[in-house]
């Protein structure tokens, strides 16, 4: 019995010093094999990830990103970066291709769907908890309500704002897969959506590589 143990201890200690070694002269790849050999009998395939694997899985998305292209007829284009904090979401939106000086509403809409050239496969404002449109200082309010950007006078917009109604890929309101829409007008707060008009530039939340 004793034996047995002492042997198990000793083959794990002789994995943790391979994977130690093969820490310091490669890549994370290469350790992989010593780590599962150390948990798993050889002989049963990598078993499926469970739904508390999965959870922890979405969970550790941290960073996404929306890269946003014109709708027909448009020019604003550019990238909303979305960065989980413990707070909330910090989003940053850098668009260009903006009338100089001009106010723009920008929402997450339920689909992440851009399929259609005007912007709409989007669907509407993203709103799982059924809340009335309001403006980010209002508080309750769609989850994908982010408020308006203002392009300076060479038509860059830049916006950042934390959203404390989202997350990227948690239980508060994940935004992952969902889409982002650029109006032609500004969000005035009105019922239902803002009175914001037309879609201007139109991306999806994808999960980005982060630092
Ligand atoms: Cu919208």
């Amino acid at each position: 019995m004793q034996k047995t143990t002492l042997a198990l201890t000793a083959a794990l200690l002789f994995v943790l010093a391979y994977s130690a070694t093969a820490m310091h002269h490669e890549e994370g790849a290469a350790t992989q094999p010593a780590t599962q050999a150390a948990t798993q009998p050889a002989t049963q395939p990598a078993a499926q990830p469970d739904a508390h694997g999965h959870a922890a899985m979405m969970a550790s998305i941290n960073d996404a990103v929306a890269v946003m292209v014109p709708t027909q007829g448009n020019l604003a284009h550019g990238t909303v970066r979305f960065q989980q904090t413990d707070n909330g979401v910090a989003v940053t939106a850098d668009i260009t291709g903006l009338d100089p000086g001009s106010t723009h509403a920008i929402h997450v809409h339920q689909y992440g769907d851009v399929t259609g050239s005007d912007g709409k496969s989007a669907g509407g404002h993203y709103n799982p908890q059924g809340h009335d449109h309001g403006l980010p200082e209002q508080g309750a309010r769609h989850a994908g309500d982010l408020g308006n950007l203002t392009a300076d006078e060479a038509g860059n917009a830049h916006y950042e704002i934390t959203a404390e109604n989202i997350s990227i890929a948690g239980l508060n309101n994940p935004v992952i897969g969902r889409g982002v829409i650029i109006h032609a007008k500004v969000d005035d707060g009105g019922q239902p959506t803002g009175n914001a008009g037309a879609r201007i530039a139109m991306g999806v939340i994808g999960i980005a590589k982060g630092e």
